[in-house]
């Protein structure tokens, strides 16, 4: 956009809050910078990062000196302040709704299970931490169920 600075995304691509707003900058054509923050070596908690979020948390967006954290809010932001295609987050009420319903649910539903799926199949292995199948199981079942 003329005479608008890129967008900074401070991310960690471990993260799925961090990916779609990648996916969102890159499929809508937004001009960004990434600045890679690793949750793994505690870069979110510095003294320098704290200042831009308090809570220590990824994703972080600043656009020409805002600063805005929750990649819901982040990713809506996006779709509000940059001419994207109207099916992100369209203008008419009702169908704006119908995002915002969907949104809201996998913030406290499909997503808080995925992360947990996640954590138990993918991190702690990685991590060279057991993991409790029991715990994998449920999360399954936390999944499918939401
Ligand atoms: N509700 C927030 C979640 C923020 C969050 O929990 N971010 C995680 C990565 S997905 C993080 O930064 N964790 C680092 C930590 O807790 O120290 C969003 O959607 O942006």
């Amino acid at each position: 956009m003329a005479g608008r600075q890129a967008v900074k995304a401070y991310l960690d691509l471990v993260s799925q809050a961090c990916r779609a707003i990648l996916i969102f900058l890159k499929d809508n054509k937004i001009p960004h910078t990434v600045e890679n923050i690793a949750i793994r070596k505690g870069e979110q908690k510095t003294p320098e990062f704290t200042k831009l979020n308090p809570m220590q948390k990824l994703p972080v967006l600043v656009d020409n000196g805002f600063v805005l954290t929750e990649s819901d809010a982040i990713l809506k932001y996006l779709a509000t302040a940059y001419n994207v295609p109207d099916h992100w987050y369209p203008k008419l009420p009702e169908k704006r709704a119908r995002v915002d319903e969907y949104t809201a649910w996998n913030h406290a539903n499909t997503r808080t299970h995925i992360s947990s799926v996640f954590l138990h199949e993918v991190l702690l292995p990685r991590m060279g931490q057991q993991t409790n199948p029991e715990e994998l199981e449920k999360a399954l079942a936390d999944l499918v169920a939401h």
